[in-house]
């Protein structure tokens, strides 16, 4: 790379020239983007090709990490942090009068994810490189992402994503590596030298087109790759209609999650599925066939990881290639298969589990049928043996039942590891949701604790906060994050408490310099910053935050008395197209931001900003500017949460219930510096399997309640109409269900608790400070670190050439 910035300087120039074809000063600042991406791009190649060939020669074992969504966001700034090369580029460019920080945001997101499952991937992504790892990404390269959000007269409205639009720097098109997928056809049967062989014909193919984008870890030589899968039309099409036949395929990748109400949209996405697990299983046995002469040993040397249930099609497709084209029998296919495949369950949530009807599944993927169909017959037998007469049970435990495919079955019985995201959702899983399989095979559970890339989430995102842990204790942290403990040493140090504070004031600054310019509202960065930025899902109870704005609110306007410090409460949600309530809580949340925000009585105290279209991008200027993080979900519904992970390593205190991580955020953090309140989830569970809430005795005994629920439907937005009946609705005439006045009471306190807290500054930037402290321990680096040494049996590759 280059040695210093007039290199630097010298190279950019005579880039920009050959890719441009313009002058420096006929350039623009998007050229200077794309010069920048390419060049580094191009830097990467030479490390990228040493890296996969140590990766062949060495032949050591290698994990695949299969996921319908990698939610990346910007490349640029996070490369040149990775590479070393930050400080050069940034002196060079600035020579010639260019601000990185402004091709930085030229840069679209990559957003093809939806939420934490999306982003935990691409931090995974991260830890694999960083840590030296052999370890490869394989996803679906989505024509848009997810939707992008505007907010219209207080509604949200989707329009589509364009990240493409004006190409992606960071991939590379490998068409020679093209894999032919079949839908649709028939199985012909047919005995050949005594044995069943099995013939796909007819098929409607569709090509996977990879394009493989460089995985940099930090100041490592290894380059890891992921790959994601473009849909095309095959050269070999068996349909005559050639613009329907281009149309469908294309289709495949163009949107991230298509609207699957219709039987159409599910066909789509099974397809998709089997489209991005059928590409990548091809591609790794490929390679693999490339150093070994059989299957036999196949899981010695890869581990296959299945994100949630999307990908989870990958063990009978492995499954197909050892039984059709190894011509293994069956016991020795599925014990391979088994070994091989490792999950991660992400929700306990009913509406979240994935199954599709026989009807669509069978036509579609005529082969993949046959074997899920033989692999529930064989595990159905299994259970008749070990429970005899026991039909219930068996029909519960089911691969298929009631004329559909349990994906999360399939994954349970074809995985040799099941893992929860949090120590609480694990014991969940075990206890409850998957007891039964957890009978069955206790060895294959086992938990892994969430984490977050502190490369991306602190070092790059909080670079003042960054500069003064350095200056605390050294930059060893950003290797080891668990070093991030020394900060507890200065919890006494006023000048250093100090620091803290102006850190935290600088990027509050940052963040209202952004909110003034996208809406016009000036708010008070001495103010406590409460923010609440995730998907928007009724069991993450946004509904729970602004009810209590709304009693603030009240308060103010009827005790002249009533003194709080003041407070800007931040939002930031994407709501799922047609989920039709989430989008009600959105408007909900806009039409108090109206009220409070316009009412002189209250507007210097209170303020309600939502935030358009959360982001990866808009995310990293969040999280550092924090006072307050908001973590409230009813407990026992929240898997993990990786935001609250976030929050805490940039010095917010969490206000939490006893909910995923949240357990061991406190645990890390110390009891007396977090704020927890309301219902555990052993309460909440009791009271779902054994009743007794009855959410109308809280509004009529609580007047503080009775007065935000009836201000809902009565009249007090005065151009609401009927607009927020749903929601009130669903607190009393549907009981409730997330317990939001349940708990509304023992938020209130909490919340109040924690104003008074901020009032004791040193006291609030201590607590601050053990926060930070206490975070390394969720790095995603340790959380990849367990997955490799437990899971995956993985070992750092290259490590004499580590540490450059
Ligand atoms: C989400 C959970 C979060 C968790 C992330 C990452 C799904 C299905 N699940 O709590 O809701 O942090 O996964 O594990 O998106």
């Amino acid at each position: 790379m280059f040695s210093d910035r007039d290199e630097f300087k010298e190279e950019f120039l005579k880039k920009l020239e050959m890719t441009c074809g313009k002058s420096f000063g006929e350039s623009t600042e998007r050229d200077h983007y794309f010069t920048l991406g390419n060049m580094i791009r191009e830097h990467v190649s030479t490390e990228w090709i040493n890296t996969n060939e140590r990766y062949r020669i060495d032949r050591e074992k290698q994990v695949y990490y299969l996921s319908i969504e990698f939610l990346l966001g910007r490349l640029l700034h996070h490369n040149l942090i990775n590479l070393g090369i930050e400080p050069v580029v940034k002196e060079g460019l600035a020579d010639l009068g260019i601000d990185l920080n402004r091709l930085e945001e030229i840069e679209a997101d990559a957003g093809l994810g939806n939420g934490g499952l999306g982003r935990l991937a691409a931090c995974f992504m991260d830890s694999l490189a960083s840590l030296n790892l052999p370890g490869h990404g394989c996803g679906i390269r989505y024509k848009h992402g997810l939707f992008e959000q505007k907010i219209v007269d207080g509604y949200q409205v989707e329009l589509p994503e364009q990240w493409l639009r004006n190409g992606h720097v960071w991939e590379v098109r490998k068409a020679d590596l093209a894999i032919e997928v079949p839908f649709w056809g028939k199985v012909e049967t047919a005995e050949e030298n005594g044995r069943l062989v099995f013939r796909h014909v007819n098929a409607e193919t569709i090509s996977a087109v990879p394009y493989d984008m460089p995985v940099a870890g930090y100041k490592t030589d290894t380059i890891n790759t992921l790959r994601l899968w473009n849909a095309e039309p095959s050269p070999y099409p068996v349909n005559h209609d050639i613009l329907k036949y281009k149309r469908e395929t294309e289709s495949v990748s163009e949107f991230l999650y298509p609207d699957d109400t219709h039987d159409e949209g599910k066909i789509l996405r099974l397809k998709q599925q089997y489209f991005l697990v059928s590409a990548s299983i091809r591609s790794i046995v490929r390679s693999y066939r490339k150093q070994h002469n059989s299957l036999r040993d196949f899981h010695d040397f890869v581990s296959i990881h299945i994100n949630d249930t999307h990908p989870v099609l990958a063990i009978p497709e492995l499954m197909r290639i050892l039984l059709d084209e190894e011509g293994m029998g069956w016991e020795e296919a599925w014990d391979i298969t088994v070994r091989t495949i490792a999950y991660t369950n992400h929700t306990t949530l009913s509406e979240a589990l994935e199954k599709w009807p026989i009807r669509i599944f069978q036509p579609l993927l005529p082969r993949i049928y046959m074997i899920v169909n033989e692999i529930n017959e064989r595990f159905c037998s299994e259970l008749w043996n070990r429970y005899p007469g026991d039909w219930k049970r068996i029909e519960d435990m089911a691969v298929i039942a009631h004329d559909q495919v349990k994906m999360a079955h399939l994954a349970l019985v074809g995985s040799s590891s099941v893992n929860g995201v949090a120590a609480l959702h694990t014991e969940i899983l075990k206890k409850r949701e998957m007891n039964q399989f957890y009978d069955i095979f206790p060895e294959k559970f086992n938990n892994k604790t969430n984490g977050i890339t502190h490369r991306r989430w602190l070092l790059k995102a909080n670079p003042l906060l960054s500069d003064l842990i350095n200056e605390g204790i050294g930059a060893g942290w950003i290797r080891e994050p668990e070093k991030l403990h020394e900060l507890a040493d200065f919890k006494n140090d006023r000048v250093f408490l100090d620091q803290l504070h102006q850190v935290k004031q600088l990027n509050k600054e940052r963040l209202a310099k952004r909110i003034q310019e996208q809406q016009g509202i000036v708010v008070d960065t001495s103010s406590i910053f409460d923010i609440q930025v995730k998907r928007l899902h009724a069991y993450k109870r946004q509904l729970l935050n602004i009810l209590h704005v709304m009693h603030l609110y009240n308060r103010l306007k009827e005790d002249s008395n009533f003194r709080m410090h003041p407070r800007t409460f931040i939002f930031g949600a994407k709501a799922s197209p047609g989920y039709y309530y989430a989008k009600k809580i959105i408007k909900l949340i806009n039409t108090v931001a109206v009220k409070v925000n316009n009412d002189p009585q209250t507007r210097d105290i209170l303020k309600v900003i939502f935030m358009e279209n959360y982001r990866v991008s808009l995310a990293e200027e969040i999280f550092p500017a924090a006072d307050i993080s908001e973590q409230i979900s009813t407990a026992s519904k929240e898997a993990s949460g990786t935001g609250n992970m976030k929050f805490m390593m940039n010095g917010a205190l969490t206000v939490g219930t006893l909910d995923g991580a949240n357990i061991e955020i406190k645990e890390k953090a110390g009891d007396d510096n977090i704020f927890i309140f309301g219902l555990t989830a052993d309460e909440v569970l009791s009271y779902h399997q054994n009743g007794g809430y009855n959410s109308r005795e809280y509004y009529h005994h609580d007047k503080r309640i009775r007065q935000v629920a009836d201000q809902l439907v009565n009249g007090f937005f005065p151009d609401a109409d009927d607009e927020f009946e749903p929601i009130f609705d669903s607190l009393l005439m549907e009981n409730d269900q997330y317990f939001v006045l349940r708990d509304f009471a023992s938020y209130v306190n909490i919340q109040k608790e924690a104003g008074k807290a901020y009032e004791g500054r040193e006291h609030w930037l201590k607590m601050s400070l053990m926060n930070i402290a206490g975070s390394g321990y969720f790095s995603s680096d340790r959380t990849i670190s367990e997955y490799a040494r437990d899971i995956w049996k993985i070992k750092p590759a290259g490590v004499e050439m580590m540490n450059k």
